[in-house]
């Protein structure tokens, strides 16, 4: 089918014929479905049907649109997890989840939920702003990952790492991606302007320009909000992929510092994605992994990956000692 997107321009939809009618059912990635709560707060509403197959106009007063951005964004997020990880599904059975828009009234959040194995969105404020931009699509889909996976508490400093995988990953969807209406970048929520002045909701090559969020580890990290202790492997990520300093990716600037003065030289994106994603999914990172071993387990990662002592291996950990995280 044909998407008419609000954040991502037109784009191709995974459907399905359902005698005379199309459903939002991509039967090519694990049947994922997404459902219309229509202001809702439970169950599943009612799934997206209809005589054509083209769904949305762009304009989110549409209610096609907010499913197709929604349909689109977990579309991507399983192609980049089954392409260039190899993964055939958050649990690796082939099996998606399944999505639900218009959530409540005026609702600005997105979420996870284990009891479902679903992603649910808000329509934002004014119910003109619906939070399916794809890398929030990308960051609700990887809390499915992980939560099948390392499953770090989300409190403490395991509670920002799994903050900050959703973000990591998110990041990497937007750029697998591709599309030119919605390019990669180390922001997060660009799309969604959710404070109304056109800002993101997170940086990754500096996150306190949030206000909130933290550059880099120290010893009361654990004490603040995940959304924020997320902060350090964010800038983690963004210093393993594109090195410090000034640097402008896909028209966008950045100028990531460093904890100890000292560059970073970039392992690349494809990199340190792929360190992430084996450290998350192989069982390095665990339930109660902090930042020091998130680095040990990194490490152990990108020694599995490309060698101990290689360029890349060593790079990754100039990358943590940038965050103030060291042997
Ligand atoms: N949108 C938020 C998130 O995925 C919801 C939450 O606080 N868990 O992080
Ligand atoms: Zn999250």
């Amino acid at each position: 089918g044909t998407g008419n997107t609000m954040y991502s321009g037109q784009v191709t939809l995974g459907t399905s014929q359902s005698g005379s009618n199309y459903t939002l059912t991509d039967a090519n990635r694990g049947s994922h479905k997404t459902y219309n709560l229509n202001r809702g707060s439970s169950g599943t509403g009612t799934l997206f049907s209809g005589p054509d197959d083209v769904w949305g106009n762009g304009s989110p007063s549409n209610l096609e649109t907010a499913g197709a951005d929604a349909h689109y964004g977990a579309a991507v997020t399983w192609d980049y997890f089954k392409n260039v990880h190899g993964r055939n599904g958050l649990r690796n059975d082939g099996v998606a989840p399944y999505s639900r828009v218009h959530y409540g009234n005026n609702y600005v959040n997105a979420f996870w939920q284990d009891s479902c194995f679903c992603m649910t969105y808000g329509d934002g404020d004014g119910n003109a702003k619906p939070l399916t931009s794809t890398d929030v699509a990308a960051h609700e889909m990887t809390h499915g990952l992980t939560s099948v996976t390392g499953n770090m508490t989300y409190s403490g400093e395991p509670g920002g790492l799994n903050e900050a995988t959703s973000d990591i990953m998110a990041a990497a969807v937007e750029f697998y991606a591709d599309n030119p209406q919605d390019v990669g970048d180390y922001l997060v929520g660009e799309k969604i302007d959710i404070r109304g002045n056109g800002t993101p909701l997170r940086y990754m090559d500096k996150p306190s320009k949030d206000g909130s969020s933290k550059d880099y580890w120290y010893s009361g990290l654990g004490n603040i909000d995940v959304h924020y202790s997320s902060g350090p492997a964010n800038h983690w990520y963004y210093l393993a992929s594109e090195g410090s300093g000034a640097k402008v990716v896909n028209g966008v600037s950045y100028d990531s510092p460093t904890y100890d003065n000292l560059p970073v030289t970039p392992i690349g994106r494809d990199a340190a994605s792929k360190i992430w994603f084996r450290a998350l999914t192989v069982g390095y990172f665990k339930s109660n992994t902090n930042y020091a071993a998130a680095r040990t387990a990194t490490l152990q990662a990108a020694a599995d990956l490309y060698g101990q002592g290689s360029a890349t291996y060593n790079n990754t950990a100039n990358a943590w000692a940038a965050i103030n995280v060291g042997a």
